[in-house]
């Protein structure tokens, strides 16, 4: 990894904002690829902050402070992901389980998906089932993709795919899930159409469908 990202790394993990985004603004100007400063930096620094709490180093605060820096971050990244030559390929919604707050993996998979061409509608984090079903009944989008990251809140993906496919609308929707705990083996048990595990496998899978 180069010096640059490895700075930027190091300064999520510390929760520096201000740090991380003089980097980020650093390394763009430098003409470092928008992708390798996302995955090789500020997403491996969230996993070295996910490692420190599960080890007791560290706590809530320390990680909320990381996660505002990866945020402050991925504003500056957003232009340089999504660019503007837009005619959808096709629309999806986006949403995070019901019970769940969490939305920094969602927003790259978003913004990834936009980068590729998608139009997508962002639904925001503790989607109930319902709210998800009638944003399919609104909105009509082809994919609807939904993302947890806590163990517990899978149990209301499996309830979303549930909401989805007891409904009329079920067979114009392809279905995809993700977020850290989430498997493939999960996704394939509670009937959704495809699994990735970064936001680059979410459009892959998404381009392969709409073939
Ligand atoms: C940052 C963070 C927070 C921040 C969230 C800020 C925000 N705006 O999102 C804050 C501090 C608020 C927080 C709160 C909590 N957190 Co937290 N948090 C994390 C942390 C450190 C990083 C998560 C993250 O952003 N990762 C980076 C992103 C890029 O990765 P990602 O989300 O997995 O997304 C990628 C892929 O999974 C995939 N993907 C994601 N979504 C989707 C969807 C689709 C369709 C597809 C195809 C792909 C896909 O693509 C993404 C990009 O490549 C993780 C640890 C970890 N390493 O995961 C813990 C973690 C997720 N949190 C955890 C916990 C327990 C909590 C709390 C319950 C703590 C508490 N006691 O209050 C609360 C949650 C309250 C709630 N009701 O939601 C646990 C969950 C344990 C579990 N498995 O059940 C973890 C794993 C920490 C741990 N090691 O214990 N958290």
């Amino acid at each position: 990894m180069s010096i640059e990202l490895e700075r930027i790394r190091e300064a999520v993990v510390l929760g520096n904002r201000d740090l991380t985004a003089t980097l980020v603004r650093k390394a763009l100007g430098a003409g470092l690829p928008p992708g390798a400063i996302m995955s090789e930096a500020l997403i491996a620094g969230m996993d070295v902050v996910g490692q420190k709490y599960s080890t007791g180093e560290y706590f809530l605060p320390e990680m909320m402070v990381a996660a505002l820096a990866m945020e402050e971050a991925l504003s500056l990244l957003r232009p340089h992901l999504a660019q503007g030559n837009y005619r959808p390929r096709a629309r999806a919604i986006i949403g995070t389980v019901q019970a769940d707050i969490h939305d920094i993996g969602k927003n790259i998979v978003k913004m990834m998906m936009e980068g590729a061409g998608y139009e997508v509608v962002d639904l925001g984090v503790d989607v109930s089932p319902e709210a998800f079903l009638e944003a399919v009944r609104r909105q009509l989008p082809r994919f609807v993709l939904i993302s947890s990251l806590i163990t517990l809140t899978m149990e209301n993906m499996k309830k979303t795919v549930e909401a989805i496919s007891a409904s009329d609308l079920r067979e114009n929707v392809l279905i995809g899930v993700g977020g850290a705990p989430v498997t493939k083996e999960f996704a394939d048990r509670i009937g959704a159409d495809f699994y990735a595990d970064d936001a680059r496998g979410c459009v892959l899978n998404c381009n392969r469908l709409t073939l």
